[in-house]
């Protein structure tokens, strides 16, 4: 492993531009003419020379609706590809695609409010105490008013102690538990089946997929007993109203997309979906990640999630735009990275994402970026992966510091403005753009935010029906809302329950996915299987919460169960050595009483410390392109002589 050059950072925020004169010289001062110039000249070179597909875009899923829209718009008009993405596809990409899939339209079908007014909640991979915890007041109510909640995660959490059941499965192994779930509720004869004749398609050959995984199989498999899965399947089936909230523990696998389809088939067999207290909900990850693929900034949809391969669709962007849009799927972020294996990727605009330390075999992933022809970073602060670039480009934060939109997990839209100024040079995401883009010839005059978000309602019907002015009446308002004068439904695909076949539109099908444990496997050399995750405390890859003056700060550690420390002559705070089958970090043990023996878990705050990704796997849902974060195989070593840490506790 490459010893970093330093044990921890300081971030302050960027306050001009930087540039470098040489591919390996040091950053220095610019002024802001000279930093755009070079961010164009870039871009241009890498297009004349290579073609459009030589660029792509990484856009800020922290940053406004209206500078995802421009950052899209970048990439479609300026560049002439869809190669735009963002950190969507590292978390819940196979989110969106199993919900398109099964309803066509990729949100969360409900409202926070809605765990309020339930029966049910079943958090399943999801430790939303720690990683939403504005969610988790909700739920809280929810279970105040008389609701039940299940926890579904291999480590018994903060959200699990929250529970009435905690059900601890093998990391990999949702699909057999959610499968012997859907057997059980069949086998007692608890399934909807009025509701998934008329609303679904595909259920007996669901029948005959879950068939095999009877309690006892699924026991055997999973790790939980047999008579918590029974309960489960019961308590779900039986609920009036349930709510199943899913995170990362179900999409960051190498088929996390099959494991989304494993949960909703369970909302279609009990009619748990389109009604007002039941639902299926994605918990997202950033303020606006939602909002950022909405936008279109990712490559298979235009603004308001509309098809790039429909002919009409792509004919209306190109009349307003003025352009020619390839009928055809740009990069996903897993997708660049391996172009820039094979040197076809040459350009990357890179805006608030901090890939070098978030992507799965981090040195991999600095390696590939290192080659990179022309790397423009555009952020608040110095991150690793703007150490690496050849513009920096200082932007203002997109709360506190700027005018616009943001759409949270339950489709709401919601505004948010500019009560500070910002740093030193610092200028506006969507200013930026606008002048990179105007020196490739593209003069944008947008007035302000709402000028852009008002080119973006004239495009997307599902946000028509939102204007600023209504968004500060309602304070905020859900798409789809494609009128005006109405208020739109609080849940989606209530057609599913229409009388009238037509209104219910196309029958939601079954996923008839089967089980597929973790790529890296577990063996006598690489014996624990390491999943990775969050605290509270702090905040992806500590960028933004990582200062070493901040009171939040923890440090990292690698967790381990007692059991686990014992066997390994291993104490809190010894340091310790983690290897996996991609690299090695050290870091000091911490003992979680919540773990159970085999399984130990790490975050990805502290990269610059302990850079977890260096042991993670780049294996990728071939539908979604989401890395395995959650199950890699490690083995941890004891050192000579420990050392220990000043900072624990
Ligand atoms: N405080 C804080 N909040 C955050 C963030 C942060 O960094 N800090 N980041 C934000 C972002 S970007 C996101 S995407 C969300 C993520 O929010 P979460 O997904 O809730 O967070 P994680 O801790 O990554 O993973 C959730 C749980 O998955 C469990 N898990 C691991 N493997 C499996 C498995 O095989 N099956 C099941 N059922 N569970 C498994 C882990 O034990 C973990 O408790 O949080 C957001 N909120
Ligand atoms: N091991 C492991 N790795 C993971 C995960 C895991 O669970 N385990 N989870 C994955 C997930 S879910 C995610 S979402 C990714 C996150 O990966 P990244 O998105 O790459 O990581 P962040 O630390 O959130 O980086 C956000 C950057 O945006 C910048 N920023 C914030 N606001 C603004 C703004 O308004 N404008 C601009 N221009 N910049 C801004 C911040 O300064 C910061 O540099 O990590 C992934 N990596
Ligand atoms: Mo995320």
């Amino acid at each position: 492993m490459k010893k970093r050059d330093r044990d921890t950072r300081n971030y302050t925020r960027l306050t001009h531009p930087l540039v470098r004169d040489h591919r390996n010289g040091p950053l220095r001062r610019a002024s802001w003419d000279e930093a755009l110039a070079r961010a164009a000249d870039g871009f241009r070179t890498a297009r004349v020379e290579h073609g459009p597909d030589a660029f792509a875009m990484l856009s800020c899923a922290r940053a406004t609706n209206e500078m995802n829209y421009v950052a899209q718009k970048f990439t479609r008009v300026v560049m002439g590809t869809n190669n735009v993405d963002s950190c969507n596809r590292t978390c819940h990409a196979p989110s969106v695609a199993g919900l398109s899939a099964v309803f066509g339209s990729g949100g969360g079908t409900s409202s926070y409010a809605e765990v309020e007014h339930t029966d049910l909640i079943v958090m399943w991979g999801s430790n939303a105490r720690f990683a939403h915890p504005i969610f988790f007041q909700h739920v809280l109510k929810g279970i105040r008013s008389g609701a039940r909640m299940y926890a579904v995660d291999p480590r018994r959490t903060d959200t699990a102690q929250w529970a009435e059941s905690w059900l601890g499965p093998n990391v990999g192994t949702d699909i057999p538990l959610a499968h012997a779930v859907g057997r059980e509720i069949i086998r007692a004869g608890l399934h909807n089946t009025a509701f998934i004749e008329r609303a679904t398609s595909g259920f007996e050959d669901y029948r005959a997929l879950v068939e095999p995984w009877t309690l006892s199989l699924a026991e055997k498999v999973t790790g939980v007993p047999a008579a918590a899965i029974r309960d489960l399947a019961h308590a779900y089936a039986t609920a009036e109203r349930a709510q199943l909230c899913w995170t990362l523990g179900i999409t960051e696998h190498h088929n996390g997309t099959d494991n989304v389809r494993a949960l909703i088939n369970l909302a279609l067999l009990t009619g748990h979906v389109g009604r007002f207290g039941s639902g299926v909900q994605p918990l997202r990850g950033q303020n606006n990640v939602q909002g950022g693929g909405d936008m279109g900034a990712i490559p298979n949809r235009l603004p308001g999630f509309q098809d790039i391969l429909d002919d009409e669709h792509r004919a209306k962007f190109e009349r307003a735009w003025d352009t020619v849009i390839p009928p055809r799927y740009g990069m996903t972020l897993t997708d660049m990275f391996e172009a820039m294996e094979h040197g076809t990727l040459r350009a990357v605009y890179c805006i608030g994402e901090n890939p070098a330390q978030s992507e799965a075999d981090s040195e991999q992933a600095m390696r590939r970026l290192q080659a990179l022809d022309h790397l423009v970073v555009q952020d608040i602060f110095l991150t690793r992966t703007a150490e690496m670039a050849d513009v920096v480009l200082p932007a203002t934060a997109s709360w506190a510091e700027t005018d616009g939109t943001t759409t949270n997990s339950e489709r709401r839209v919601q505004r948010v403005r500019a009560a500070l100024a910002p740093p030193g040079e610092a200028r506006e995401d969507i200013d930026i753009i606008c002048e990179v883009a105007e020196r490739l010839g593209h003069d944008w005059k947008f007035a302000d935010a709402e000028a852009v978000w008002d080119e973006l309602r004239s495009l997307s019907p599902d946000h028509f029906g939102m204007t600023y002015g209504r968004l500060e009446e309602h304070q905020g308002l859900q798409w789809p809302c494609p009128d005006p004068e109405l208020l739109p439904s609080s849940f989606l695909h209530g057609r599913l329950w229409a009388a009238d076949p037509g209104e219910r539109g196309r029958a939601a099908p079954f996923g008839l996915v089967e089980h597929d444990p973790p790529v890296d496997l577990t063996d006598e050399e690489f014996p624990i299987r390491l999943t990775t995750g969050r605290r509270l405390d702090s905040y992806n890859t500590g960028v933004q919460s990582g200062s070493f003056a901040s009171p939040l700060r923890r440090g990292e550690y690698v967790e381990l169960c007692p059991e686990d420390a014992e066997r390994y002559g291993v104490t809190v705070g010894e340091q310790v050595r983690v290897a996996s089958r991609r690299g090695t970090v050290e870091a000091p043990v911490w003992v979680d009483p919540g773990l159970r023996p085999g399984l130990a878990f790490m975050t990805m705050h502290f990269p610059d410390e302990v850079d977890t990704n260096s042991l993670t796997i780049e294996a990728n849902c071939p539908i979604a392109g989401t890395a395995e974060f959650k199950a890699s195989a490690i083995r941890i070593e004891k050192l000579p002589v420990p050392a220990a840490r000043s900072h624990q506790g």
